[in-house]
């Protein structure tokens, strides 16, 4: 991880309007006249300029933000960002009428990308992830999660985390890693989804809890992947080496994964469009986000919403994020994402600004560190050139960011 900022001098924005987000505070916790103070890559003050204590302002590098907006630095909590080549070739398909489950059976799908990744060597995934990473951090990301599943056995599952740690050591980000193992069942498997979970369960996860390349663990659990007994079985393992568990949930049937995810008290479950009432309730109790994820049901075409009314009403908190894969959701553009969030699934503009900065942070189990304006977290910052906040969901390709800051650079 690059180092941060170990400069004495406080740095201070001042002159803008802030959207702190922060916990508790009424709709985007919005401070008119703020100031943010930063040292040592933490915030030490962020609130109205006014109520400033003078003893932070003596010495400080001021930056006068001439009455622009800050928001926390945006958090992309859903990626399989690593990746290699893409699939067209397949978008051709399902535009001449196959859907994405024919696609898959045909042997095209993630298999296809299980080929490419396994071909190429950990340098050549940095470098064709890279201008992925470059376009989400080009419009205030400041965070990104990003999941194995593309290699599918323990020196490929390793190659793909590895290389995502390396794009956080390349570029002044924050990156958090997912083990996806259970994604799909590659070919050698021969179609027995029993032997394959037995390797991720007793070979691939020890060993990459082992060596610390996995932040997190997921899942697919879905007719065309992985059964919940499955998922039950990796779950269980993950939790007994000390790993927080996250699910891809009822994106295309319901599974009852969302209330799987629940059971395991998992961060977050996402995807979530045939989750019922049950399932709904169940990650209330828990605590579980739910990952709103609207470029996949866009690229595919799903018709069927995720049930945001039933979460609204049990009060599941809601995050979005891009899903940025080559099957299913090729899109680099969280601002987009926030768009296509409101437009689609009738998400309000603080609901889309809570899902890419405080909701995405908890999401990731990183509200402690990042996605609230407040003392004691990472110094991690978007200035943009707006006039509200609902420019940011509003417009559609378009990127009105000023700076982005990283703890406190
Ligand atoms: N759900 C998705 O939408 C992606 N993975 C998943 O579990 C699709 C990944 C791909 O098609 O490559
Ligand atoms: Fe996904």
């Amino acid at each position: 991880m690059p180092q941060e900022e170990k400069g004495a001098r406080n740095r201070l924005w001042r002159n803008a309007r802030l959207a702190t987000l922060a916990e508790g505070a009424e709709g985007l916790g919005v401070v008119e006249n703020g100031a943010v103070v930063a040292s040592q890559g933490r915030i030490v003050y962020a609130g109205p300029e006014a109520e400033m204590p003078a003893a932070l302002l003596a010495g400080s590098e001021q930056i006068d933000c001439e009455g622009r907006w800050i928001t926390p630095g945006l958090i992309d909590c859903h990626t399989h960002l690593v990746h290699a080549g893409n699939r067209a070739n397949e978008f051709e398909m399902r535009l001449a009428g196959a859907t994405y489950e024919e696609v898959a059976r045909a042997g095209g799908g993630i298999v296809s990308s299980v080929k490419a990744l396994r071909a190429a060597s950990e340098e050549q995934l940095v470098a064709e992830s890279l201008p992925r990473l470059d376009a989400l951090i080009a419009e205030g990301v400041t965070t990104v999660e990003i999941k194995s599943g593309y290699g599918l056995d323990l020196e490929n599952e390793s190659k793909s985390l590895a290389a995502a740690r390396r794009l956080g050591e390349q570029r002044p980000v924050t990156v958090r890693t997912t083990f996806l193992g259970a994604h799909a069942l590659p070919p050698e498997a021969n179609g027995d989804k029993g032997a394959y979970i037995a390797k991720v369960v007793d070979e691939m996860l020890p060993a990459i809890a082992a060596t610390g390349l996995a932040d997190a663990v997921d899942g697919f659990c879905e007719g065309i992947a992985f059964s919940t007994d499955e998922i039950s079985r990796v779950f269980t393992a993950a939790k007994a080496l000390g790993l927080p568990v996250k699910l891809h949930a009822d994106q295309l049937s319901n599974l009852h994964g969302a209330a799987l995810a629940a059971s395991f008290g998992a961060l977050s479950a996402d995807h979530l469009e045939y989750t019922d009432e049950d399932g709904a309730a169940a990650m209330a109790k828990a605590g579980t986000v739910a990952v709103i994820l609207p470029g996949a049901f866009y690229f595919i075409r799903e018709t069927k919403k995720p049930p945001l009314a039933l979460f609204r009403r049990y009060g599941v908190r809601m995050a979005v994020a891009t899903d940025n894969n080559p099957g299913t959701s090729p899109l680099t553009s969280l601002l987009l994402t926030m768009n296509m969030a409101a437009t689609l699934f009738g998400m309000t503009v603080d609901e889309c600004i809570a899902g890419t900065t405080r909701e995405a942070a908890r999401a990731l189990g990183l509200l402690g560190e990042t996605g609230t304006l407040e003392a004691g977290k990472w110094a991690d910052l978007a200035i943009w050139d707006v006039e509200r906040p609902a420019e940011l969901v509003y417009r559609m390709g378009y990127n009105p960011l000023h700076q982005r800051v990283w703890r406190g650079r």
